[in-house]
Order: structure tokens, then sequence, then C-alpha cells
């Protein structure tokens, strides 16, 4: 893979998903940043890249690629022996439930179109950061329980999956928003070990931060 770009932006997490999986593999990427903040994401050159107005999209070798999780299962086909997904179709089931209950059930309803559009049916000052807190709060207590079924040292088993890729960038949402983390012993023991490896450490918001 000789040329791969990321279009991401520092604090999203979709974005910062698809830079801990190209950090496991080793693949070497340049970033393009996408300011959400100023809504770079509607513009025009950037709705071709990705017609949802969405961050990630990766380029490989001018193939356009969106949606962070099919990035994450195209990066686990490519590359098999990196276990971002494992090898029994069952295994595979179970990371995918993981990660699918915190991509598809906590972070679309608290992104950021989403709460600013609640922000504007209620007079409350704070109902944004009170919507994203109540939604990953309950999302992430149930995620605990799906833990608390299962044994080994990251979410499956002994080396991080797409799991822990989706849920990592969660809980730093979750510590933005302030949600109390108290109870989700499994959770932050899982996020402390991933904080251990480099993969992680560099794909941090922190780490990218403009
Ligand atoms: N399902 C998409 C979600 C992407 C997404 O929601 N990205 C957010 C940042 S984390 C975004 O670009 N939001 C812009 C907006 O809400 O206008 C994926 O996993 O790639």
């Amino acid at each position: 893979m000789n040329n791969v770009i990321l279009y991401d932006y520092w604090r999203s997490s979709a974005s910062y998903r698809v830079r801990i999986a190209l950090n496991m593999l080793a693949i070497d990427y340049r970033t393009v940043a996408v300011n959400l903040l100023e809504g770079k994401q509607k513009s025009p050159e950037y709705l071709e890249l990705n017609p949802q107005g969405f961050v990630p999209a990766l380029v490989i070798d001018r193939q356009i690629m969106t949606q962070s999780l099919s990035i994450i299962e195209y990066l686990a086909e490519l590359r098999p022996e990196s276990r971002l997904l494992p090898a029994g179709i069952t295994d595979r089931q179970h990371v995918r439930a993981l990660a699918y209950a915190v991509a598809m059930d906590i972070h679309p309803i608290c992104n950021m179109h989403v709460a600013a559009y609640v922000a504007t049916l209620t007079d409350k000052a704070d109902a944004r950061e009170e919507w994203a807190r109540h939604f990953i709060d309950v999302g992430l207590r149930k995620f605990e329980v799906m833990l608390s079924k299962l044994d080994g040292m990251f979410c499956f088993g002994g080396t991080p999956t797409m799991a822990d890729i989706c849920l990592v960038p969660q809980v730093y949402n979750a510590r933005r928003w302030g949600v109390d983390l108290t109870d989700l012993r499994r959770i932050v023991e899982i996020d402390g070990r991933c904080a251990e490896l480099p993969a992680f450490q560099a794909a941090h918001p922190d780490r990218i931060k403009p």
C-alpha cells in the first residue's frame, strides 16, 4: 500500500477507530484534517469523497472508502493475521456484536448533527450535553453486561479486536461528556489496557489535535 490518506477530525470517534486499526496494522498513512466545527465535512470537495458528509474517509491507492467499521473489516480481511477479527466464524460474530453495540447503537444518536438538532428543540441550555451523557451512560452499562459474559484481557480474548477499537473512542467521549464510569469496571480495565498499547496511544485525539 503506497498511498494511504485518512480524512479525519481529531475528536471524531469514527476517525479515531480507523487510526487505531491502521496503526495496529503498521500501515503508513497521512492525514488530511476535515474541521467539523467549521462544517468542512459538508463542503462540495469533501462530499465528493463521502456523500454522507461524515469523517472518516480513507483513500487507498485512489480507492475511496467510507464507514469506519466497513473500513476496519476490509483491513481485517486484508490482514487476517492482525486478529482485528478472530478466525472462528462464531467468535467473529461475537466481536461484531460488541463493536456494533457501540458503533450502531450508542455513537450515532450522540453524533454532532443529532445533538445539535436536539438543542434546537428545547430551551434547556445543556440539552446537548445531557442527551449525550444519558445515551452514552445507558449504552455503556449494557455493554458492561455484555462483557461480563466474556473472559479475557480485552473485549474478546487476549488481544485487541474491532470491539476494543470501537470501545476506546466511546470511553474517550464518555469522559469528555462527564459520564460516571465508576461502576463500569470491565470497561475501565480494558480501556486502561488498550491505553498501554502504542497503536492506541498514537491514535489518541490528544496526539492528533492541531
Ligand atoms: N457510521 C459512520 C459514522 C461517521 C460519523 O458519524 N462521523 C462523525 C464524526 S465521529 C461526523 O462526521 N459527524 C459530522 C456531523 O455530524 O455533521 C462511520 O462509522 O464512519
